[in-house]
């Protein structure tokens, strides 16, 4: 088993959603490893191609030579980066997919994360300005972990604590990958504090129009919600927290949003790397960047140089699944170039 393997066990153990457990299977299955596999072995190959010229000093490694190289390392490069832009999905899949709940005081944002829950979490009173410091809890909506955070309302004129409170939600939504707008169905269409207007991306927010319940039929369907932008344009989500009306179709439409969230760059959607292996990518990503610059450059860096770059790409990325040793250079070299002839 090799160590991305042994990650998996331990990913496999901790997955608290269905997406997880699926991402620390194919893990397991060497999904992750067999795609660095690849990378390895065209490194390899293009640093025997190009280390031949550093045994034999004589002979300069010929120009078509080093734009085939420099192709050959462009892909191990863009393969490298499209592993590394995978890390965002693998935070998500590991840490709960971070939701806020977003909207004026006393609209009802703690009552909606005590019934999606399904507990009396965050204290609820008639009074606005209840919630000053953020909430927040981790549940699983259909295949996903969700760590969901009730923030302090957004007041037009705060008190010295509730501005405080919300600075704290301002901070919270600028790393939210989903937004719940929450409004209040029985009072008119409300307007947002640019400071929070500006992060709500219609892609990642759902406006939900709560406490449905105080609203007859015919006078929610009127309303109109021009002060909300695109927004507003939406058919919003009718619920309530009290009466429970909505809470299914609210967790759907959750599910599609977080269902949005996932990378679009792999076919194969379930690679997700961690911490470590980000760390390793970005070390390695350095070391071929440098290697191709060198042999773009004109003219091009010493052979010397331009090998050291890709090892110092190859060592990153051997240590990701293990470690990339001598042996396997000097079979390559051997395996491929007649040396000695
Ligand atoms: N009728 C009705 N009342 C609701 C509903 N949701 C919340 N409430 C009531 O509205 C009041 C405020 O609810 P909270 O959940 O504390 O509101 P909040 O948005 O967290 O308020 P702050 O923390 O002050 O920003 C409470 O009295 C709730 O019982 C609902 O769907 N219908
Ligand atoms: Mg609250």
């Amino acid at each position: 088993m090799e160590l991305t393997q042994a990650e998996a066990v331990m990913d496999l153990i901790h997955a608290r959603s269905e997406r997880a457990l699926a991402a620390a299977q194919r893990q397991l299955q060497g999904q992750l490893g067999k795609f660095l596999e690849e990378l390895i072995k065209t490194a390899i190959l293009n640093l025997a191609k190009i280390e031949v010229y550093i045994d034999f000093p004589d002979e300069d490694l010929p120009t078509e030579n080093r734009l085939q190289v420099a192709e050959a390392l462009d892909s191990v490069l863009r393969g490298t980066l499209r592993l590394l832009a995978t890390q965002a999905y693998g935070d998500l899949l590991r840490d709960g997919v971070k939701t806020v709940l977003l909207g004026a005081p006393n609209v009802g944002k703690s009552s909606l994360l005590n019934a999606l829950v399904g507990a009396d979490r965050a204290l609820v009173s008639p009074e606005p300005g209840t919630t000053r410091d953020y909430i927040e809890e981790r549940l699983q909506v259909g295949p996903h972990l969700l760590r969901l955070i009730d923030t302090a309302g957004i007041n037009p004129e705060p008190g010295a604590l509730e501005r405080r409170g919300m600075e704290k939600t301002a901070e919270c939504l600028t790393k939210a990958d989903l937004i719940i707008w929450v409004i209040d169905a029985s009072l008119p269409c409300p307007t947002l504090p640019f400071e929070f207007a500006q992060h709500i991306l219609p892609e990642k927010t759902l406006l939900v129009r709560n406490k449905i319940d105080l609203v007859s039929s015919q006078s929610s369907s009127s309303q109109t919600f021009s002060t909300l932008g695109e927004l507003g344009a939406r058919v919003p989500l009718l619920v309530s927290a009290v009466t429970g009306v909505g809470l299914a179709e609210l967790r759907t439409a959750i599910i599609a949003l977080a269902d949005g969230l996932r990378p679009t760059l792999f076919v194969e959607e379930h690679i997700a790397i961690n911490a470590r292996h980000a760390d390793a990518l970005r070390r390695a990503a350095e070391g071929f960047q440098a290697a191709l610059s060198g042999l773009m450059a004109e003219p091009p860096a010493p052979i010397e140089l331009v090998s050291g770059d890709v090892r110092a790409g190859l060592d990153a990325l051997g240590e990701i699944a293990g470690r990339v040793d001598n042996e396997r250079m000097l079979d390559a070299l051997f395996a491929n170039f007649c040396i000695g002839k």
